[in-house]
């Protein structure tokens, strides 16, 4: 599961990438914090994982993650070959969602490519690069479809019906996502690897003196023109700060800025709501471990996260949530309040179950 980073250049988003993969560093020894050098790995941050940790004696937790790839950023005129040209967008059509950096920031020292700061002209800019490359890929798919179209395959035809649509849509200038469509396009979408077609989380780079409550007259703009919950907004600088002090010295920044977290915290967990993504957990000596699911999995599915002996072998599910166990302080007062529960194959999985599967292979 992947978010792509989108923005013109020199808004921050290196800055935000770079933080997120240092993070992951620091937080979990992960060993493969950076996959690549555009690809980083964010530790999808969950106290829920402290507490089971102690409870159980567990020698580790293991937490959920989460994956940013960050590409150079668009100026305008980009898909005609103006600035770095538009080539690595191929780098985000393969992502779940898209994080667009906007900066909200003033500064003498830091250029902005357009000369002052804007942020609703710098979203246009930025939407409308991505409908343009979005364009020259469905016009591509189309020339294919025509040719495979004599095949006379239905699913064929329908592919090509939807391109026509979506042609349309984005000649009107609109990003897919504003596109209607029933359940059999929805899924068919996917296969075109659109990048306007992908969820939007918009990340306000807010300056220094905003803290500590980020707003500025620029992500008021920002958020009325945008959905509610779309908006995060962030200081990237600080966050890149905050990463260079010791986990103490941390805390006592946040204290003095007024923060309760760091912004990235934030960050990272509304890219994972914005990716349909919820957490069940499962805690023994060895370890807590926080499992991601997609929202709506059954607990077969979500066994089968664990490993595909589980899903095949499915008896049932022993849950509880995490919100009982926190509330009575052990297992087995939980047991005895009788709120943990034997799940059968139609359990709908919720975020926060602490479960342990039965199943026979
Ligand atoms: N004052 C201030 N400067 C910032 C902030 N965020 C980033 N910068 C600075 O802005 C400059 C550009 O930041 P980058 O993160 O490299 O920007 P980018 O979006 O990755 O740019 P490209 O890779 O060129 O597209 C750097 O010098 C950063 O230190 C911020 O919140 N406040
Ligand atoms: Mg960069």
């Amino acid at each position: 599961m992947k978010l792509g980073i989108v923005g013109l250049p020199n808004v921050g988003k290196s800055t935000l990438f770079n933080a997120i993969t240092k993070a992951c560093a620091e937080v979990a020894n992960y060993p493969f914090c950076t996959i690549k050098p555009n690809v980083g790995v964010a530790i999808v941050p969950d106290k829920r994982l402290d507490f089971l940790k102690k409870l159980y004696n567990a020698k580790k937790t293991v937490p959920a993650i989460v994956e940013f790839v960050d590409i150079a950023g668009l100026v305008k005129g980009a898909s005609k070959g103006e600035g770095l040209g538009n080539q690595f967008l191929t780098h985000i059509r393969e992502t779940a969602a898209i994080v667009h950096v906007v900066r909200c920031f003033e500064s003498k020292d830091i250029t902005h490519v357009m000369g002052g700061v804007d942020p609703l002209r710098d979203i246009e800019i930025i939407d409308m690069e991505l409908i343009l490359s979005d364009m020259e890929s469905i016009l591509k798919r189309l020339e294919r479809l025509e040719k495979d179209v004599r095949l006379n395959d239905k699913k064929i035809l329908a592919q090509k019906e939807l391109a026509i649509k979506v042609k349309a849509h984005l000649n009107d200038a609109k990003p897919v996502r504003t596109l209607e469509l029933n359940d059999d396009e929805k899924t068919m979408i996917k296969d075109f690897f659109l990048i306007t077609s992908k969820p939007v989380l918009y990340v306000c780079n807010v300056s220094e003196n905003d803290l500590p409550s980020m707003e500025n007259k620029y992500t008021a703009v920002v958020k009325s023109k945008t959905k509610e919950g779309q908006v995060i907004p962030i200081c990237a600088k600080i966050e890149a700060e905050l990463l260079e002090l010791s986990e103490n010295d941390q805390e006592a920044f946040l204290k003095d800025l007024g923060l309760r977290e760091p912004g990235l915290n934030r960050l990272i967990r509304a890219g994972y709501d914005l990716l349909g993504l919820a957490t069940f957990l499962t805690a023994g000596e060895a370890e807590a471990r926080a499992w991601t699911i997609k929202k709506g999995f059954l607990a077969p599915q979500a066994a089968g996260v664990i490993h595909s002996d589980f899903e095949r072998g499915f008896i049932r599910a022993e849950v509880m949530s995490f919100d009982d166990l926190f509330r009575l302080g052990s297992e087995k007062i939980v047991k005895d309040a009788g709120l943990l529960r034997s799940e059968g194959k139609e359990y709908l999985v919720k975020d926060g179950d602490i479960i342990e599967f039965r199943f026979n292979v």
